[in-house]
């Protein structure tokens, strides 16, 4: 199989992540996304929406989403389990992963595509249609992240982990956010905010946090 990856990228960085959790690796295709090429006819032939990560199985089967292309992987190697254990735990961690996806992710995409001057045309990611960007969403982008960052403390005051007492892929995705909110969004964790620099400081010395 072939992962069309991008290393400055978060949403690539979740699925290099996991794999490394996993112990698979594959053939690695990097595209430059601020220089456009996920928008070249050449790879839009191979992923339409534009978007990475992108992998592609060896069958030709493409998968296009980060968290369909985890699935995958837990289905094919299973240990460790990084997508929960039995029907409650499933159901737990992928409550956590939205959570860290739709309040986190989403957020410091804005923060960042809003306020970056090369993606002033693209203020939507992928092929589907061009839309300006929107400086009022990068200040909206800061402020979610800041909330988002508030309820993670309250939340790892009580456990170890995202989603209680085992690494998971709510980690993953939580790690990747905060490394880019941190970086490219310009908004770090808040120095109040003990709790997640705790867990921040013990998830980044895992071995697959430099993937
Ligand atoms: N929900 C998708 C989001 C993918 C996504 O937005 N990827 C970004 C990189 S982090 C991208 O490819 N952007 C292309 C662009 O900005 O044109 C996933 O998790 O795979």
């Amino acid at each position: 199989m072939k992962l069309y990856d991008s290393k400055l990228a978060p949403n690539p960085r979740r699925v290099r992540m996991f794999m490394a959790e996993k112990g698979v690796s594959c053939e690695n295709e990097q595209v430059d996304i601020v220089g456009g090429e996920n928008l070249t006819d050449e790879f839009l032939a191979v992923s339409p929406r534009g978007l990475l990560p992108t992998l592609v199985l060896d069958d030709g089967t493409v998968l296009d989403e980060s968290v369909a292309i985890c699935r995958y992987l837990e289905e094919t190697h299973p240990e460790p389990a990084l997508l929960g254990t039995d029907p409650v735990n499933k159901a737990h961690v992928e409550a956590r992963q939205r959570h860290m996806e739709f309040d986190g992710m989403l957020a410091a995409m804005d923060a960042f595509r809003n306020a970056f001057p090369g993606f002033r045309e693209r203020g939507l990611g992928g092929s589907v249609g061009k839309v300006d960007a929107i400086p009022a969403l990068a200040d909206r982008g800061k402020a979610s992240l800041l909330r988002w960052y508030a309820a993670l403390d309250r939340d790892l005051a009580e456990s170890q982990y995202i989603a209680g007492d085992s690494f998971s892929i709510a980690d993953i995705t939580a790690l990747c956010t905060v490394d880019f909110a941190a970086g490219a969004a310009r908004c770090p964790v808040p120095d109040e905010c003990a709790n997640v620099k705790r867990w921040h400081a013990e998830v980044s010395s895992r071995p697959s946090a430099g993937a």
